[in-house]
């Protein structure tokens, strides 16, 4: 078959080693995305070994180190920030390891950096809250800098309060933790405990799921499902949460974390071929509105189905990919 024919670059056609270096693996898209990279790594007939800061970007940077010092044929980092990381990485450029970074803000020059276009993901849901409340209301927004994506997606947001000015936020929280959900629910709880009539709260954007799974939870536990959830990023379980009757949690704006992992890989492996690759790269993400899917319950192998776009499989695949592939018989 042609598949079989593409001529596979020397550099990659032998079981490679690759370090993927994550600020935290909490949280059903920090799973979702390792298992992608474990898939495409595998599929290519290499070994990815995981290396989990537990939200320490001091951490981060030791790993960085290590998987310098180990001779790895290839870096890929995910979140940090520039500040920790840019020494690293720039060693790891001098030896000869390419890297390619997804959801940080490191710009060193060769390395590719990925991400899921947070402004767009943060537009599409905000678009849908200010549609769904007229362009009016009192909101609550849970947020925590120092995370890039976050960062990027309040861009947004202080642009969306400035477009609709008669949306209010009343309310603000948020942190980022080994249990984001249950303090997100915590936090959600004081909120409305503080806010107890009805009508009082019409909406909360919280732009990551781990924020959005702990405040449906409080809306739901205090029987307030007037109260609307506006998300980011998407799961088997928030597809749950938000499919269950009456939930909260009604839009999400989200690409596929293994696809987002497969895709960084890919760019990765173009590197270690020696080939091109850009700067950067942003997936397109979807709008996932709950009123979309059919009452069935979905999963992430079927929102394609429902939800136009959703997915961009080919990006980063070289023609000898294929071959790659298949001859490591995936
Ligand atoms: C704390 S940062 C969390 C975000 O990282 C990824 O970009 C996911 O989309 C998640 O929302």
């Amino acid at each position: 078959s042609q598949a079989s024919d593409a001529d596979i670059p020397a550099a990659v056609d032998k079981p490679l080693k690759i370090a993927a270096i994550m600020e935290f693996s909490t949280g059903t898209f920090a799973s979702q995305y390792v298992s992608g990279l474990e898939a495409q790594v595998a599929k290519f007939g290499g070994e990815v070994q995981i290396y989990n800061a537990n939200n320490d970007l001091s951490q981060m940077a030791n790993h960085l180190q290590t998987a310098i010092n180990q001779d790895v044929d290839g870096i890929l980092i995910d979140h940090g920030r520039a500040e920790a990381l840019n020494q690293g990485v720039e060693e790891a450029l001098e030896k000869g390891i390419p890297v390619v970074t997804f959801d940080n803000d490191i710009t060193v020059d060769g390395v590719t950096a990925i991400s899921q276009d947070d402004y767009s993901l943060a537009w599409g849901t905000l678009k849908q809250l200010a549609q769904d409340i007229d362009g009016e209301g009192n909101i609550v927004y849970v947020w925590a800098g120092g995370f890039t994506p976050l960062e990027r997606r309040n861009v947004i947001y202080e642009a969306f309060l400035e477009h609709y000015p008669n949306v209010e936020e009343i309310a603000r929280f948020g942190s980022v933790s080994n249990n984001t959900a249950l303090d997100s629910q915590n936090q959600m709880e004081a909120v409305l405990k503080k806010y107890p009539e009805e009508g009082s709260i019409d909406a909360v954007f919280a732009p990551y799921d781990e924020f959005a799974k702990g405040v449906t939870r409080a809306i739901q536990q205090a029987g307030r499902d007037e109260i609307k959830v506006y998300g980011i990023d998407l799961s088997d379980e928030d597809l749950q949460i938000m499919q269950a009757e009456n939930s909260p949690w009604v839009t999400t704006a989200a690409t596929d974390p293994a696809e987002v992992a497969g895709v960084q890989v890919r760019f990765l492996y173009q590197k270690i071929a020696g080939e091109e690759t850009p700067s950067i790269y942003a997936l397109d993400p979807s709008v996932v509105n709950v009123s979309d899917l059919p009452d069935e319950s979905v999963t992430m192998a079927d929102v394609g189905q429902h939800i136009e776009g959703w997915g961009s499989p080919n990006a980063a695949r070289s023609p000898w990919m294929d071959a790659l592939e298949a001859k490591n018989g995936q």
